[in-house]
């Protein structure tokens, strides 16, 4: 009988996380200053979710047959954009939106797009980022922070940072932020990657002069 009531319970919480999961539409940016013909969607988990499930979720979605990623804000004019466009509407009530999106740091490291572009542009709230790992082990992530409490918009397009595994009741982040581009540039090979490839390459060069 505990068994029948663990599935029966196990059966009603995926209902309600699929329930509450909700999607909206690409919407393109093709107008204005740096617009790049990518196309962005927010999507609220409806619960809390780790910057690792909302990555997982990115790279499993497409649009268009084109994989996304979660979205890398790397200029003012694609920071406004997505706020006016994705965020912005949504503030519709007095409560917060938060949403994962493409960057990360680890502990010792620097800050890094998920797609390997440049980190150039950042647009911190003030005060921000403060939880930047401490532990060999932390990684962090970045966030839109867009908190409406009662009625009174507190921050607006400004990014946060957050542990990728972030729960605090009252600022739960539940949405993430994809973005579909077919024109990423090439990634950039890690160091240790060069190295084996700088390796190889070398051998090569043995082999044919021995
Ligand atoms: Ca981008
Ligand atoms: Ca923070």
């Amino acid at each position: 009988m505990k068994i029948i009531f663990n599935v029966m319970l196990y059966s009603i919480s995926i209902f309600l996380s699929v329930a509450s999961c909700a999607y909206s539409t690409p919407v393109q940016w093709t107008q204005g200053t740096g617009s790049n013909g990518n196309w962005y969607e927010i999507i609220d988990n409806g619960s809390y979710l780790t910057w690792n499930t909302a990555n997982s979720y990115a790279t499993t979605s497409q649009h268009n047959e084109i994989t996304g990623h979660l979205a890398t804000i790397t200029s003012a004019e694609e920071n406004m954009w997505v706020y006016q466009n994705l965020i912005q509407p949504l503030m519709t009530g007095s409560y917060s939106i938060l949403g994962w999106l493409g960057g990360t740091i680890a502990y010792g490291g620097n800050w890094e797009w998920v797609t390997g572009e440049p980190w150039s542009y950042e647009n911190w709230y003030p005060g921000e980022p403060n939880n930047l790992p401490t532990q060999p082990s932390d990684i962090d992530a970045v966030t839109f922070v867009n908190r409406n409490i009662s009625q009174v918009i507190i921050t607006q397009e400004k990014l946060a940072d957050a542990p990728i595994d972030w729960y605090i009741p009252s600022l739960i982040i539940s949405y993430y932020i994809v973005e579909f581009e077919d024109n990423l540039p090439a990634a950039i090979p890690e160091p240790a990657t060069l190295l084996l490839l700088g390796l190889s390459i070398a051998g090569i060069r043995h082999r044919i002069r021995s």
